[in-house]
């Protein structure tokens, strides 16, 4: 172990990419913030992932105009990733090395999308990345039903903290979830992911948007994902809204592992192979029929696994 720490300790520039602006990136140092491109070689050699993404720690010449040049990336110890727009086999990086997700939603306005939710986690999972579920603008759910669709997910085992920016409820225990790590705000647009961080920290003073009355949902304030220092070693990032979630790099074949709430009874089903959708002895659907697995949570699972067929 020690050994594993001190090796990472020395590969791990301390330089991190905090911003991106199409070829320029706003890299942190620890001489103070600054601005880089990227050597070609960089690119040619990354065709399969964003070549430099915001969260990558990077070695970096400065010059003598202040300015810098990424020369290399260390290897992500972890990514939240999507797949590229139209490129199965393309990763597109929400945010390098994160150490959580903090995945934002609200009860209404716009109204909860558990599916995407169920997306959210399962990417995280996937990459091994603890998550966090936001339930925010509780202040709009004065009799406490919209926000019952998120039970499911405390049942699952994933800590939910419900907030509301507008009466500060819940941004206490947010903020103990984000000490010392370095955390991922994603969710739609217009759930409220800036509005949440300026009261987190409020020197930020990052643009928030509305919520167009046509729609009920976001405008895609936020265009490009942003990595804000809180405290020492706490970093939160904020990212543009997501419309829709492409799966990139999910392991079909092993997608009940990354439901939490299913991996006690793998084990016990009879065929090893079970995919836990009409087989005999299946230990996944006897705990579905005790209500020991929310049946919501199950459909989202056979949904994903099945496409085609009918809810
Ligand atoms: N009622 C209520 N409104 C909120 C709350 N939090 C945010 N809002 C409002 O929701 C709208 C959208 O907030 P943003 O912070 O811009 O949302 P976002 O998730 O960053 O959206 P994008 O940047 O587009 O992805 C703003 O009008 C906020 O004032 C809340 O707790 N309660
Ligand atoms: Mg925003
Ligand atoms: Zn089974």
């Amino acid at each position: 172990m020690a050994d594993a720490a001190q090796q990472q300790s020395t590969e791990w520039p301390p330089n991190l990419v905090v911003r991106g602006y199409g070829k320029f990136y706003d890299v942190l140092t620890p001489h103070g913030q600054i601005l880089c491109t990227v050597r070609g070689n960089v690119k040619r050699e990354r065709r399969k992932t964003d070549p430099v993404a915001v969260g990558d720690r990077v070695d970096v010449t400065f010059l003598e105009d202040g300015e810098g040049i990424i020369e290399s990336v260390a290897p992500r110890r972890r990514a939240l990733s999507r797949q590229a727009r139209g490129r199965t086999d393309v990763e597109q990086v929400i945010l390098a090395n994160p150490d959580q997700l903090i995945a934002v939603f609200s009860v209404a306005e716009p109204e909860p999308h558990p599916r995407m939710l169920d997306r959210f986690l399962l990417i995280a999972e996937r990459a091994d990345i603890d998550s966090v579920v936001c339930v925010n603008k509780i202040d709009l759910d004065t009799t406490g039903e919209l926000r019952q669709v998120f039970d499911r997910y405390r049942e699952a085992g994933y800590p939910v903290v419900e907030c509301s920016v507008d009466t500060d409820e819940g941004i206490d225990e947010l903020r103990e979830h984000l000490r010392g790590k370095i955390s991922v705000l994603a969710g739609p647009s217009g759930v409220g992911k800036s509005s949440l961080l300026n009261r987190i920290d409020p020197t930020q003073e990052i643009r928030i948007g509305e919520i167009s009355d046509a729609t009920g949902k976001g405008r895609h304030t936020t265009t490009a994902t942003t990595i804000y220092p809180l405290a020492d070693d706490t970093y939160i990032a904020d990212t543009p809204g997501i419309r829709q979630l492409g799966l990139f790099g999910v392991d079909w074949d092993h997608l009940d592992e990354y439901f939490p709430e299913f991996r006690p009874y793998l084990d016990d089903c009879f065929y090893r192979d079970c995919t836990h959708i009409d087989e005999p002895d299946c230990a996944v659907l006897d705990a579905l029929e005790a209500g020991k697995i929310n049946r919501d949570r199950y459909e989202s699972y056979r949904q994903l696994l099945r496409p085609s067929e009918e809810e």
